[in-house]
């Protein structure tokens, strides 16, 4: 019992011996925290993860006269000193976060907890942001508050903590803790060993894999993009209606669905970007995107829809798009006699087959650069993508393109009819109420309805709403931007208090309504009407 005692007089508190392993479990465990997090982010957010996107904020928060110092001072290695500086700040925090758990159970947690609400907010509040990019902040702050807890409980069992700064009062918890002093060294260090081993795995991966994202994204945000070489598309004074909760004429980029098998974005960099037209034509033919971005481009509003799109679903959505028509590229090759499909590939080998027609006929099928005025996001398809009026994602929005097959339906199959969808996919005439939400309550009076309808490339003629299956009335549609575009309608509908039921159909330019028959997504399309239920109070 002496020898403690004796130790605590020479050299302070026996517990604090290597004062040096909280802060250093904090550092390992908040690297392995923001390594999950990136790696989270490499996976489902690969433009915003938490250490970008607080980089991205301090960049926004700093005034421009200290930016200015700042690349003076150190040029193009500006960015590498800041991401320098939020390492060192993270380190520090760790570090911090470690000390104060040891001391107080649960105080270096909440410091982690306050680091994660900073990135949360840095991820959330970032342009380019999405939904699951919150998910990067919450999983690295949750790692690092479970591998704190751990590392510090265990370091706790071997070298019992001291309260206060009184020595004496800890010579028995320290004298006990000696007792088990090798198992449970042993138990902290294999845990720190650990830890660290983890982060520095997690930090290599998403290294690897953000590296090639990080490259396509810094070519994308200094591309600029050609102007249109044919006249801008007009867009009709009345398209838009000014219903609160409307869906938007066009879509945000950052609003825009995203439905692709890539599991990690494909990231691709323009210069070594080739476009190679093959199969059954004259000539084969190869474009880089140099020679494309040289070609005289067209800018077209089109809505493209995904036929796993639901009735009243929201798998859709309308851009404007710059590219070159694809009819260009293949008259250049020349297509033989008996093709009748265009198989296209993405870089990541995914395929979709398109009627030869619709890709050399008079619509804009487009090999696409441009997304609503910037260069194509890398979610949608950088730096190349094919968009085609009328037809389903599936057979023709061929995302970072990379070949186009002339080849025949009987010989060739896209990636999703093998696995039992349509092989031909022609956007079904559809319509959606948006305002009111299905399941609100309203007051009773003039209801006024609102939506989107759509019957691409041929055009919608009417739309109808009713109510309780009552007699169809003529809703207003709105002005079209083209007949490849979803219009907008409105119709206020007297109600009276009670559950009601609403519906809505739309006709297109030929006559045909759209059916009341239900079908699934699968395998060409749903059909049936968008039905909402509202209480009217
Ligand atoms: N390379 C590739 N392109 C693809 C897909 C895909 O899985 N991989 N999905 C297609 C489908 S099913 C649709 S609906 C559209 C969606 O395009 P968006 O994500 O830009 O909205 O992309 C199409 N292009
Ligand atoms: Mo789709």
């Amino acid at each position: 019992m002496s020898t403690p005692v004796r130790n605590t007089m020479k050299t302070g508190r026996p517990a604090d011996g290597p004062r040096l392993w909280a802060p250093a479990a904090g550092l390992v465990a908040g690297a392995a925290g923001i390594a999950a997090g990136e790696l989270t982010a490499g996976l489902l957010s690969p433009l915003v993860s938490p250490v970008t996107a607080l980089g991205g904020a301090v960049i926004d928060a700093v005034p421009p006269g200290v930016k200015d110092v700042a690349v003076q001072l150190f040029g193009t290695a500006d960015k590498v000193v800041l991401v320098a500086s939020i390492v060192l700040v993270a380190g520090f925090l760790a570090a911090l976060a470690g000390i104060l758990e040891r001391r107080r159970p649960g105080l270096g947690l909440a410091l982690a907890g306050l680091a994660g609400v900073a990135g949360l907010t840095a991820v959330v509040t970032r342009a380019q942001t999405s939904p699951q990019a919150a998910l990067a902040p919450i999983v690295a702050a949750a790692v690092t508050m479970v591998l704190l807890r751990m590392l510090i409980r265990r370091l706790d069992t071997w070298l019992p903590r001291v309260a206060g700064s009184t020595h004496s009062a800890d010579t028995t918890a320290a004298g006990q803790g000696r007792g088990q002093a090798p198992l449970a060294r042993r138990s902290f260090l294999n845990a720190m060993t650990g830890t660290a081993l983890a982060a520095v795995v997690g930090g290599t991966v998403t290294a690897i894999f953000t590296r090639a994202t990080a490259v396509a994204a810094g070519f994308r945000s200094s591309l600029k993009l050609p102007a249109p070489a044919t006249p801008p598309q007009t867009v009709p004074a009345g398209a838009s209606l000014s219903l609160p909760g409307i869906s938007a004429l066009v879509t945000p980029n950052a609003d825009f669905y995203r439905i692709d098998t890539a599991l990690t974005v494909p990231a691709i960099d323009p210069p070594a970007w080739k476009l190679k037209v093959t199969g059954m034509v004259e000539r084969e033919v190869q474009l880089d995107f140099a020679e494309l971005l040289a070609k005289p481009m067209t800018e077209r509003h089109i809505t493209i829809a995904c036929v796993s799109n639901n009735v009243g679903g929201d798998l859709i959505g309308n851009a404007l798009w710059l590219g070159w028509p694809v009819r260009e590229l293949l008259a250049m090759a020349g297509p033989k006699a008996g093709a009748d499909m265009v198989l296209s590939t993405s870089n990541d080998g995914w395929t979709a087959s398109t009627p030869l027609e619709a890709l050399t006929d008079d619509r804009d099928a487009l090999l696409v650069v441009g997304m609503n005025g910037e260069p194509l996001p890398l979610e949608h398809g950088f730096p190349v993508r094919m968009i085609v009026p009328g037809l389903y994602g599936f057979v023709s929005a061929t995302k970072w393109l990379t070949e186009l097959k002339v080849t025949r339906f009987a010989d060739d199959t896209g990636y999703w009819t093998t696995r039992g969808w349509s092989d031909h996919g022609p956007i079904k005439t559809q319509s959606r109420i948006d305002v009111p939400r299905n399941g609100r309550t309203v007051q009773a009076g003039k209801v006024q309805f609102g939506g989107v309808a759509w019957a691409q490339h041929r055009g919608v003629e009417r739309v109808e709403v009713r109510v309780n299956r009552g007699p169809w009335q003529k809703a207003q549609l709105a002005g079209a931007i083209s007949t490849d575009t979803w219009y907008q309608w409105q119709i206020g509908i007297d109600l009276t208090a009670g559950d009601h039921k609403v519906q809505v159909r739309a006709t297109d330019a030929s006559g045909q309504p759209q059916t009341e028959d239900k079908a699934p997504v699968a395998p060409d399309g749903a059909t049936g009407y968008h039905t909402i239920s509202v209480k009217v109070a």
